[in-house]
């Protein structure tokens, strides 16, 4: 199963422009706690380099662009961010790492939870082990 999930969001624009809605439960697949935006990223900066333990998220490039990549210790894959009508939905036990902002990038992300940096795995071989535990339980 790819680990990228991609949410189509409907445009709600007319001819005055764009408009774009995200309500909990619906658009976006859980209660959202929380909101925050990334913007202003210098260039060649990269961000991200954990996982979390519970929280899920969906990112939102509502301006410019950026990759992200996605890893649940067993495999990556990556995306380009490059549209406000496109959510990518980040689960729990994911490192995830952002790169090549473009300049006008503004990331959106939607959050399941308060933050609670007790929630991070910042240090990616914790994070594999705790992966391959959580696998071999199942
Ligand atoms: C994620 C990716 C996509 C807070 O105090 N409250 C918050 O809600 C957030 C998100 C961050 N912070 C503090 C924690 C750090 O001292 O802001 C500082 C920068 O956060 P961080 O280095 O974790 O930022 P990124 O861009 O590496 O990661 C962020 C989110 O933290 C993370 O949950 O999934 O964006």
């Amino acid at each position: 199963m790819s680990l990228i999930k991609l949410i189509d969001f409907p445009s709600l624009g007319d001819q005055r422009g764009s408009l774009v809605a995200l309500e909990s439960d619906s658009s976006i697949p859980f209660d959202i706690k929380r909101v925050y935006y990334i913007f202003g990223t210098q260039q060649g900066v990269a961000r991200g380099f954990h996982a979390h333990k519970q929280l899920k998220q969906v990112a939102v490039c509502i301006a410019g662009k950026c990759r992200i990549t996605l890893d649940n210790g067993f495999k990556k894959e990556e995306i380009y961010l490059d549209s406000p009508f496109k959510g990518l939905l980040i689960g729990d036990m994911v490192w995830r790492e952002m790169h090549d902002f473009s300049k006008d990038c503004v990331l959106l992300v939607l959050a399941s939870e308060h933050y609670d940096e007790s929630d991070y795995i910042r240090d990616y071989s914790t994070f594999i082990n705790f992966a391959h535990i959580t696998e071999n339980k199942i």
